[in-house]
């Protein structure tokens, strides 16, 4: 077996997890490459800076770049392992695009030669990673692919999902447990030693299909039982029933462990990948599909019932607490929070005072609304309503005395202490 330092590695696409990743290879002494196809990118890190925020991520970057182990560049090299993490978005319909995947496979074959292994780390629809071994079947006819001529293989390829969490991917990238299919044993066995050299958790091999479906179904998992959570949260508003207490009670119960309530489900992983399954199978996904549907409409009835709530008061000022599409990241894509507000800035203008200690600006959602960015601070001193959309622990930490006195809608059950009966609106009953 090569040595760390003698390792050749490219890593595709130096997004949210290529970057750490390629950090993380670049930590253990092994030769890294990062490909990405945007040339800002490429500078950023190859000036030893990040363009993602992440926890720790500019310190590491910094240190393996200047001590020569990480490169970037839009040009791929030859090398023994690479490693695709570029995304796969969804259409319209749902269905999935693994066109990067394509793309970065094509990349590869330009490079590739026999002893190499090319890993997908991006979440992907059941059968990718044999669709990348059938291309590169195509564009290299050289090379003996697996799965198609036994054992003989000239390369190996496997699936590896990355199951970091935003804000813990360092830590998570390291100690997680990694599910690792390959197209045949062999090439399994071949991307284990390859994530034995930077992983402590336990790396389980399987089959490319079985760990493409064991992704899906991790975020599929957590979507229907947020969805679970959600649903119950707005029976609870029509019984008039703190749903944040009966969780807790319920969760008392040693086989019961419900999830949090929220504003809906954002970020680009849960609230996308269950598609995935249903896209595959929707005969067989009924209730995969009405958890996504469940969580979506949640964002809709929390706009309903901020949006009467702020109309039962006419000219008081509101402050909405936090944009981000959870807590304490500054990342505001696909976020519900975002949507709440700029839909009651829409309706509600200057009256409304947006709070997210993670952004500089207001986004572009809230152009010429007349809505603010305020201070955590100046919003207690102004305003009387106060919508929590985002757990961050800035607002977490306000104390009883600085709200008591608040017409409050806390939609993350941050604050239990939090007096009820200010606001009791009609129940809504949405459609959907
Ligand atoms: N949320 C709730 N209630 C909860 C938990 C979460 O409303 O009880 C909301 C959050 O506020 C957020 C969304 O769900 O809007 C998703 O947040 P998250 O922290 O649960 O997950 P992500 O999207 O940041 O990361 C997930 C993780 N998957 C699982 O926990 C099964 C992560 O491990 C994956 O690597 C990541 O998706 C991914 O890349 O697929």
């Amino acid at each position: 077996m090569v040595s760390d330092n003698e390792l050749k590695v490219v890593v595709l696409g130096l997004g949210y997890i290529g970057l750490p990743t390629a950090a993380v290879i670049a930590r253990t002494g092994s030769k890294v490459l990062g490909v990405d196809v945007t040339q800002s990118v490429v500078d950023t890190v190859n000036s030893g800076k990040v363009h993602i925020e992440e926890v720790d991520l500019d310190g590491l970057v910094s240190g393996v770049v200047a001590r020569g182990n990480l490169r970037a560049s839009t040009t791929i090299e030859p090398a023994d392992i690479f490693v695709i993490a570029v995304p796969t978005p969804f259409a319209e319909d749902h269905a999935p695009n693994i066109g990067y995947v394509l793309k970065a496979a094509t990349t590869v074959a330009s490079v590739l030669k026999p002893g190499d292994a090319v890993i997908l780390e991006s979440t992907s629809p059941v059968g990718t990673t044999e669709k990348v071994r059938d291309l590169l079947a195509q564009l290299r006819p050289d090379l003996k692919v697996p799965g198609k001529t036994g054992e003989s293989a000239d390369i190996a390829i496997a699936y590896c999902p990355e199951r970091v969490l935003p804000g813990r991917i360092l830590v998570e990238l390291i100690d997680n447990d990694r599910v690792i299919g390959g197209i045949t044993p062999r090439c399994a066995r071949k991307a284990l030693a390859f994530y034995r050299r930077f992983v402590r958790g336990a790396c389980v091999t399987t089959t490319s299909r079985a760990a493409e479906m064991t992704k899906l179904t991790e975020n599929a998992f957590r979507d229907v039982n947020i969805a679970f959570a959600n649903e119950l949260s707005r029976v609870a508003d029509t019984m008039d029933v703190d749903v944040w207490e009966v969780i807790r009670l319920a969760n008392r119960h040693p086989r019961v462990n419900i999830l949090s309530p929220g504003p809906g489900v954002g970020g680009h992983c849960i609230a996308v990948d269950p598609w995935f399954l249903v896209h595959a199978d929707r005969a067989n996904t009924p209730l995969i599909r009405t958890a996504r549907e469940v969580n979506d409409a949640k964002v809709d009835y929390v706009i309903a019932r901020a949006e009467a709530m702020v109309a039962e008061h006419p000219g008081l000022l509101v402050a909405c607490l936090g944009l981000a599409f959870k807590a304490n990241i500054d990342d505001f894509r696909e976020s519900p929070a975002l949507k709440v507000a700029a839909a009651l800035a829409a309706r509600f203008g200057d009256r409304l005072h947006v709070v997210e200690p993670y952004a500089a600006t207001l986004p572009a959602a809230f152009d010429d609304t007349g809505a603010n960015l305020t201070d955590l601070d100046t919003a207690i001193e102004i305003c009387p309503i106060m919508i929590v959309l985002v757990d961050h622990d800035m607002f977490k930490s306000v104390p009883l005395d600085e709200r008591a006195d608040k017409i409050v809608y806390d939609t993350r059950g941050i604050w239990p202490d939090q007096p009820r009966g200010q606001f009791r609106p009609e129940p809504l009953r949405l459609a959907g």
